[in-house]
């Protein structure tokens, strides 16, 4: 991790692997696919791959629900598999980051198996085991240790039959929380990462790492939903959090020389919790993927209660992480993964101004400073898919809030927020031909390809200029070759605009200006560009600025050079 700072001027990749590429007709993404399509990323100009899960898992939450860590799924291939693809990553001389889930197993790993097998079974401890709520016999309604919500709906405790008490998991009940305040278990964890890194990986991103520190007195939290409570503020950011991070640095990474990189996916985390987490002098993360900017179109009732995005909030929310983060830690930028819609649909115009918009938001987040994350399948502007039923759905939250919700709300009411804002629409597979399933499984794929595949698709855009991927390849190579969009500071301008996001970023004697009509409407705006070069832009026919004026067009994004 990294004394070198190397992630400054990277981009990292995300493959979902489960829907990237299936090398063997059973309809599911795996290793081999990853391999055979190297070529994708390398010449887009990625430095570093990130692999959602690929260990031994019953697949409840697609990977994320871990029963071996030290073995590969079947559905993906085996070690042997692995230690291809990392050679090949490694000799086209881009890195690999494994996805790290330790704030909770699968049930059906080991180590639960034995904790759950009696009360006084030597991992008892390893997990969150409470008897039933004073006064309530185990199982009764309320009866559970808090009233806390899970993440995936119904209570965060599950009862266990056998030995009459509860386990907490803030997700699915196949995903048990693991007990942090044990020392074996950290001890284990950190086993394990090592393990890996002597294998050849170059980091990880840590899967709701600033969940692994709770309140150990499990207050109930306010009242909400269903009668359940929000249990967040006792869970999340918890007491012990920074001491965890900062041994797992020691423990992990500080006699191990090399250029790693690590990123803590945190929830609900501040930019005051993200300075702690990232500031080099403490030893604990690179950067952290925070979650203000995606969850500005959630409502009152939550992400499937979902409102309209302002860009002015856009602007305001990120403005804020480039001001308070920037000087002293360091961002991540991100717009998609496999848990938010696609990105164009979601900011973007996916219709009228599909090309413009996909480049436009690419314009805005990459010369940010930070590490920019490309999720799969954005680089080629893929959207959400026109699923027509709950049937076409995948996703254990999706499904699960359907089931919930449609007890009390119109089922197209429920289909409507699912579609605009669930986890399948990032998760449908990526589009490489036009050929039948989009080229990525010659059998049947697990979800629906989306069938707009005819016209959007990778093997359509390599050769055209005009591409969104050929665009992506640009901004790339300005990060790879421009020390200030690495190392710039930044500056917000035209703070108050409604629909353009501009900013300016200084380095040396260098100074880059980043302006985006992120509208489907012309925007015409006071920017003095007189003395600059004009970079980049996504629009060929950009009007000639005149005294200090100029005039965009929808989504048109420009980016200007003055040194
Ligand atoms: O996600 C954590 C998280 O808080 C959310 O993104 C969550 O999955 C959901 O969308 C909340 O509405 C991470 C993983 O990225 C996700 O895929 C897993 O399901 C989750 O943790 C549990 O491991």
């Amino acid at each position: 991790s990294t004394t070198s700072s190397w992630w400054k001027s990277a981009v990292v990749y995300q493959v979902y692997p489960r829907s990237f590429a299936d090398s063997d007709g059973d309809g599911i993404g795996d290793l081999r696919g990853i391999r055979a399509r190297l070529d994708h990323l390398q010449r887009l100009g990625i430095d570093v791959l990130w692999l959602s899960p690929i260990y031994r898992s019953p697949q409840a939450d697609n990977g994320y629900d871990i029963s071996d860590y030290q073995d590969i799924d079947p559905t993906f291939g085996t070690l042997k598999d692995f230690d291809d693809l990392l050679a090949d990553v490694h000799e086209r001389g881009m890195k690999l980051v494994m996805d790290l889930v330790v704030n909770h197993t699968s049930d059906e790993h080991p180590w639960f198996v034995e904790s759950r097998s009696s009360t006084d079974n030597p991992k008892r401890d390893w997990y969150w085991w409470r008897p039933a709520r004073d006064g309530f016999a185990p199982g009764a309604p309320g009866a559970e240790p808090t009233n806390w919500e899970s993440f995936f709906s119904g209570p965060t405790w599950t009862l266990d039959e056998e030995t009459g008490e509860y386990y907490l998991h803030l997700f699915d009940p196949k995903q048990p929380d693991l007990n942090w305040e044990n020392p074996e278990v950290r001890q284990a964890v950190f086993a394990m990462m090592r393990w890996w890194l002597d294998r050849g990986v170059d980091g990880f991103r840590m899967d709701v790492i600033n969940l692994i520190s709770k309140n150990t007195n499990l207050p109930d939290g306010p009242v909400g939903n269903a009668g359940l409570g929000d249990g967040f503020a006792h869970y999340a950011n918890g007491p012990r959090v920074h001491e965890f991070m900062q041994e797992m640095r020691r423990e992990v990474f500080a006699d191990r020389p090399g250029d790693y990189l690590t990123v803590g996916e945190m929830p609900g985390v501040t930019w005051q919790d993200a300075v702690l987490f990232t500031d080099p002098s403490r030893g604990e993360l690179d950067m952290v993927f925070q979650f203000e900017h995606v969850n500005l179109d959630h409502g009152p009732g939550g992400k499937f209660d979902p409102r309209p995005l302002q860009v002015s909030d856009l602007k305001a929310s990120l403005g804020r992480w480039q001001r308070e983060l920037g000087p002293t830690g360091w961002n991540s930028l991100y717009l998609g993964n496999h848990d938010q819609p696609r990105s164009v649909s979601r900011f973007g115009d996916d219709r009228a101004h599909w090309r413009e918009s996909a480049t436009a938001l690419a314009t805005v987040l990459h010369l940010h400073r930070g590490t920019p994350y490309i999720y799969q399948g954005e680089e080629i502007g893929m959207t959400n898919a026109p699923f027509a039923s709950v049937e076409d759905l995948r996703d254990i939250e999706s499904l699960n809030h359907y089931r919930e919700a449609v007890v009390t709300q119109d089922a197209e009411h429920v289909m409507t927020a699912i579609r605009h804002i669930g986890r399948d629409n990032a998760r449908t597979p990526v589009q490489w031909d036009d050929g039948p399933q989009a080229g990525f499984t010659a059998g049947s794929p697990w979800i629906g390809v989306n069938p707009n595949h005819a016209w959007l698709n990778a093997t359509a855009q390599y050769d055209d200029p005009r591409s969104i991927y050929c665009y992506y390849q640009h901004l790339i190579g300005l990060r790879h070759n421009l020390p200030v969009v690495a190392h710039g500071d930044f500056t917000m301008l035209l703070d108050d605009h409604p629909a353009v996001y501009a900013y300016e970023r200084h380095h040396d004697e260098t100074t880059l200006l980043v302006m985006a009509n992120l509208a489907s409407e012309h925007a015409d705006i006071e920017l003095d560009v007189t003395s600059a070069e004009l970079l980049l832009s996504n629009t060929e026919t950009g009007t000639p600025p005149k005294e200090g004026r100029l005039s965009l067009a929808p989504w048109e994004a420009r980016i200007y050079l003055s040194t």
